[in-house]
């Protein structure tokens, strides 16, 4: 498979992307799922956990969110060994999670930072504290590189309703003036076309794609697209290069999804 090839910046340099997120024990979304993406990308993938989930296809019952200082091991840990290019966050739970993180994000050493601000699980349960919105606005917009909303997170953040192509695009112009470097809201949760707003910290970029299975819902596709834009950054891409590679890869994964339990499908490489 020509994406199992590593990646590599320099000769026998092998590059390394971190995923800060929470364990998903059905293995569909979460870290699991951004590390298979890495892996598929040829990325050497590293994790901090942040919470463990309990989960299967159906839905999550149980949330246990780590403590700060747990993440700040794991971190430490990390750091003093190869630094990662390219860092993506999930599910952070707390904020003092996301504090911890801004905390490290200003210092560089996680490279480029791409934030996908998870707040609610896909079958409607909230995988975060009061509060976390407002803390990943004030915190992680600034140290940001690109942050990866759903339609319901872009509202949350900014207090835009996002039902339609103008209010997303909204809605990313505000992300960026907020100050990430750049912010896609994506669209793959409402009826109709498949269509990504795109601000890429110069202008607006309308990525409309094919909706597949309509009736079928699927669980990680908001960590893949997240961690396969993500990858791409970290093999060179600029940012609307990386959305758009990121967005195909999410189509063709959703296309070849697999069925490991009774509940919801999961996107998979094709084989
Ligand atoms: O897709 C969002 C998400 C992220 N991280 C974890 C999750 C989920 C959704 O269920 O469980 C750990």
């Amino acid at each position: 498979m020509a994406g199992m090839n590593p990646v590599r910046i320099r000769k026998n340099k092998t590059v390394v992307a971190l995923t800060i997120a929470g364990s998903d024990s059905s293995a569909g979304a979460g870290l699991q799922a951004d590390l298979r993406i890495f892996n598929y990308l040829g990325l050497y993938g590293v994790s901090a956990v942040t919470a463990v989930t309990a989960q299967n296809t159906a839905g999550v019952t149980a949330v246990f969110p780590l403590a700060a200082e747990q993440l700040r091991s794991q971190l430490e840990a990390l750091m003093s060994d190869r630094r990662p290019v390219v860092t993506k966050t999930g599910m952070l739970a707390t904020t003092g999670n996301v504090d911890l993180v801004r905390e490290y994000a200003a210092t560089g050493e996680l490279g480029r930072l791409v934030v996908d601000p998870v707040l609610v699980a896909t079958a409607g349960q909230p995988l975060g504290e009061e509060g976390l919105a407002r803390e990943i606005i004030k915190d992680l917009l600034p140290v940001c590189h690109l942050i990866t909303p759903n339609h319901d997170e872009a509202g949350e953040l900014t207090g835009i309703v996002v039902n339609s192509e103008e209010q997303a695009a909204q809605a990313a112009t505000a992300l960026v003036e907020l100050g990430a470097g750049a912010a896609c809201v994506t669209g793959g949760h409402f009826d109709g076309d498949a269509v990504d707003v795109l601000h890429d910290g110069y202008s607006l970029h309308i990525l409309s794609g094919k909706r597949l299975g309509k009736k079928r819902k699927f669980h990680g596709t908001g960590c893949l697209f997240s961690a396969a834009c993500a990858g791409y950054i970290a093999t060179g891409l600029d940012i609307l290069e990386a959305v758009k590679a990121a967005k195909k890869l999410t189509y063709t994964f959703i296309a070849s999804a697999v069925d490991p339990g009774r509940g919801m499908r999961i996107p998979w490489p094709p084989a």
